[in-house]
């Protein structure tokens, strides 16, 4: 049985990535700073062996590495993102780009032979001139997030070049499911509509209608990341679905799967959710999908469909 260490494996994804894992009879190890939101469900957690972890200690993580013996490790520890990309950018840059260089490092001491997947992320590339991204586009990060995602990138290319490690960058673009919690919009729309429908609100309040993102679902991507550690060379993807989508969009076809009108209840929030710069970014997955034979299995509106249904049985139970 093969062994995959997941940081971060409290998230939205890291449910997903375990179920993927078990299904193909891995044996896996988690670390986590903290339960949060994303954690909750799948009910698999029991299946994950929690170890001591520490990304600010290199010689302990080469440690616990030498103890469990992963093959593959994929790295889905971060701080903070949408609107919390600027909140605390020394802090960011420490847990999102240095703690990876200590990942690499620790891998580099332990067992260079360990595969390494890091979930990198379309904010990398930031004020984008080209209307779809490939792994050529150049980046230019808009924020501490999309700065310290990008060092970390560029690390993980340093050590796949000069010590040889198997190192790969997923470039994931926004990936939404169940899990998401309500401070990114697409669980903060499936929630809403949810307690409308249920009678437990009246409105919601949203920032930017016109906002467009190139939105797939958070399952698919974890297939993604698990093929690029099955390939026979390290490498970077881009893991999109080509297609961008308004949050008015996604606001339409949430209210109208049950049976409403959009218009009827949302409204302005005046806190604020904007961006910096609100440049849609759209995804070229063509590489993804001619190595790796990956494909976004789920549609757009098939995702916000489910979503909704989720977030419908969630508050039901609350309210029993
Ligand atoms: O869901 P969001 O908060 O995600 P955002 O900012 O795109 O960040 C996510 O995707 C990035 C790219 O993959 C990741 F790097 C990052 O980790 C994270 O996963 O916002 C999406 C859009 C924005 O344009 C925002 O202005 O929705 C707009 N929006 C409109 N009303 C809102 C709201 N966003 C939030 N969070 N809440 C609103 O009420």
């Amino acid at each position: 049985m093969r062994t995959a260490l997941i940081t971060g494996v409290t998230g939205q994804d890291g449910g997903y990535l375990i179920r993927h894992l078990l299904a193909k009879d891995w044996k896996v190890l988690g670390t986590t700073r903290g339960f949060q939101d994303g954690a909750r469900p799948l009910g698999l957690l029991n299946e994950v062996t929690f170890i001591d972890w520490d990304m600010h200690d290199t010689s302990a993580m080469a440690a616990s590495l030498s103890l469990h013996k992963p093959s593959a490790v994929f790295n889905l520890a971060a701080r903070s993102s949408g609107q919390g990309m600027f909140d605390e950018p020394v802090k960011i840059i420490e847990d999102n780009g240095i703690a990876v260089t200590r990942l690499l490092e620790a891998i580099r001491m332990s067992d260079p032979t360990i595969r390494l997947c890091q979930a990198s992320s379309s904010e990398m590339f930031g004020r984008v001139e080209e209307s779809r991204q490939t792994e050529r586009t150049p980046f230019k990060p808009r924020s501490p997030y999309g700065a310290a995602k990008l060092y970390a990138h560029s690390m993980i290319d340093i050590y796949r070049r000069h010590y040889g490690l198997f190192a790969c960058s997923a470039i994931l673009y926004n990936h939404e499911s169940p899990k998401r919690s309500e401070s990114f919009v697409t669980g903060k729309i499936a929630r809403g509509v949810a307690r409308i429908k249920l009678g437990l609100a009246d409105g919601l309040k949203l920032g930017n209608l016109d906002a467009r993102r190139d939105w797939g679902y958070a399952p698919d991507y974890m297939e993604a990341m698990y093929l690029m550690l099955q390939q026979t060379a390290p490498d970077d993807y881009i893991v999109a679905t080509g297609e961008t989508h308004s949050v008015r969009e996604f606001c339409e076809i949430a209210f109208g799967h049950v049976g409403l009108e959009s218009g009827d209840f949302v409204s302005d929030d005046p806190v604020g959710h904007g961006r910096a710069a609100e440049v849609p970014l759209c995804g070229d997955s063509s590489k993804a999908r001619r190595v790796l034979g990956w494909q976004p299995r789920t549609q757009f509106a098939d995702m916000v469909r489910l979503m909704v249904d989720d977030a419908i049985r969630s508050a039901r139970q609350l309210t029993l």
